[in-house]
């Protein structure tokens, strides 16, 4: 019998589309950023053949227009906990672990998202989700009230957490449910006008960090961004005033390259939004906040271990020494071809067009002809992987071609600077680095992926697949 369930992909595809929505109709400028970005990208698929070549060898030109990620900020680890079991509902795992405390954020955090090759070739809707550590903050009396706030609040509805048990309990949704339980998860994060706390306590909180404020004051998580990603960020920033749109100064992280690496973002300035705060007679007070904005993005190729160390000392010395960033980099192999043979980035390997081989079936006697590399198929008992020099060969032969691997995380330091960007001049604040990553898995139910285990896999499959 078929399976009654709705795929995970397809409940993660739909959510997506929702929160896009529901987006869209809260922070009319985030509508304006994905004309942009669907303009600039129209554009830069049909100037750019080479990339349009390599999005389709890799499977990753369906998913560009579809694509987006959004941050979340949570209060407590019970949220936590119930947020990993909702986004695994949609196929969304968490991976890595971000401390920001040693930027002077009182938050660490983790991105959910799908982390095979076909879940992200569906749609790679990721949720950047902060946890916020109350352990940082000294004023003790204002650390048991806001907690006292935080134990009282419940985030999700009756629904939501139905549907999450009976997803649990029988192994999947149907079509029913599967749209019963997007609604109902939608709603969480939903901007909600009246706030839990007058606007004195809101006040105290604000003073205590801003983002304590946002996390506290408020009935739930409203989604903090959306952002679209683009395949050409400097003309994106560029065309930004075209539509009226103030962007930060600077990009976030890698300089531009012919070769783009990891993720570079920009964002606009925060929007002030009218709260309701209660007050003892049970009216209402007006006031403001400040905290959702605009991003776009531009992701590039997913960095080895080794790749990511001389990332982070070229950016180390651009900070240290008297350099553009631009030239600390010009330390960082700026072709694919080096960037592979030095072992820096995760490649997707496959046929050119044409020149597969027939693939044998298993137990068929085909021979495969001399001058054609032996491929054996996965179920033969004796399968054996190309190895690393036969691949180098069937690339030098043009048989073989290598397209990036898009980098699916985020960078601390760029997440670093867009929390700060939007937090205004307040936020020199440091506390030390006492990460607690422990903490964190904790509350979390498990442990946080290795992305770059997720990356290796995904490479691995390709040669396998070959
Ligand atoms: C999350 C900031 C991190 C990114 O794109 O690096 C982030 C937040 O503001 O809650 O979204
Ligand atoms: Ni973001």
């Amino acid at each position: 019998m078929a399976s009654q369930f709705v795929s995970s992909s397809d409940i993660r595809a739909q959510f997506s589309q929702r929160m896009s929505n529901m987006y869209r109709a809260e922070v009319p400028a985030y509508g304006d950023l994905l004309n942009l970005v669907s303009e600039i990208n129209a554009e830069s698929i049909s100037k750019n053949t080479s990339l349009v070549d390599s999005l389709e060898s890799s499977n990753g030109l369906e998913r560009v227009s579809q694509e987006r990620h959004g941050a979340i900020r949570l209060g407590t680890p019970n949220e936590l906990n119930i947020i990993c079991r909702i986004f695994k509902i949609m196929g969304m795992f968490p991976v890595g672990y971000y401390d920001l405390a040693a930027a002077g954020i009182p938050v660490h955090s983790t991105a959910f998202r799908p982390i095979n090759a076909e879940s992200l070739a569906v749609n790679p809707f990721r949720m950047f989700t902060s946890l916020l550590r109350l352990d940082l903050i000294e004023d003790q009396d204002l650390v048991s009230q806001a907690s006292k706030i935080l134990h009282q609040r419940q985030i999700f509805s009756n629904d939501a957490l139905d549907l999450l048990d009976k997803a649990e309990s029988v192994g999947g949704l149907s079509e029913t449910e599967s749209s019963d339980f997007i609604n109902a998860v939608v709603e969480t994060f939903r901007w909600q006008q009246e706030a839990n706390v007058t606007l004195e306590t809101y006040e105290k909180l604000h003073e205590a960090h801003r983002l304590v404020a946002d996390i506290v004051c408020f009935k739930g998580p409203h989604i903090n961004h959306l952002t679209p990603r683009t395949l050409d960020i400097d003309l994106a920033h560029e065309s930004m005033k075209r539509y009226g749109i103030v962007p930060k100064e600077t990009i976030e992280g890698p300089p531009q390259r012919q070769c783009p690496i990891l993720l570079r973002q920009t964002s606009f300035k925060a929007i002030e939004e009218a709260v309701l705060f209660t007050d003892d007679k049970g009216g209402g007070v007006e006031g403001f906040h400040t905290a959702r904005f605009g991003e776009i993005e531009q992701r590039g190729i997913a960095l080895t271990p080794k790749g990511k160390g001389l990332y982070d000392r070229l950016l180390n010395n651009s900070k240290h020494q008297d350099v553009s960033l631009a030239e600390a980099f010009s330390g960082f192999p700026d072709s694919w071809h080096e960037i592979r043979e030095q072992e820096l980035a995760y490649f997707h390997y496959s046929w050119v067009d044409g020149t597969e081989p027939p693939k044998m079936l298993a137990g068929s006697s085909t021979v495969i002809p001399d001058n054609q590399h032996a491929v054996i198929p996965d179920n033969d008992p004796g399968s054996q992987q190309i190895n690393r020099k036969e691949l180098d060969n069937l690339i030098n032969d043009g048989v073989i071609r290598f397209d990036p691997i898009i980098y699916e995380d985020f960078l601390p330091v760029s997440a670093a600077g867009i929390f700060k960007s939007n937090l205004g001049e307040s936020a020199n604040q440091t506390f030390g680095s006492v990460s607690n990553r422990d903490e964190f898995e904790e509350a979390l139910g498990e442990k946080v992926l290795d992305p770059f285990q997720l990356y290796q896999a995904i490479e691995d499959e390709t040669i396998k697949s070959l």
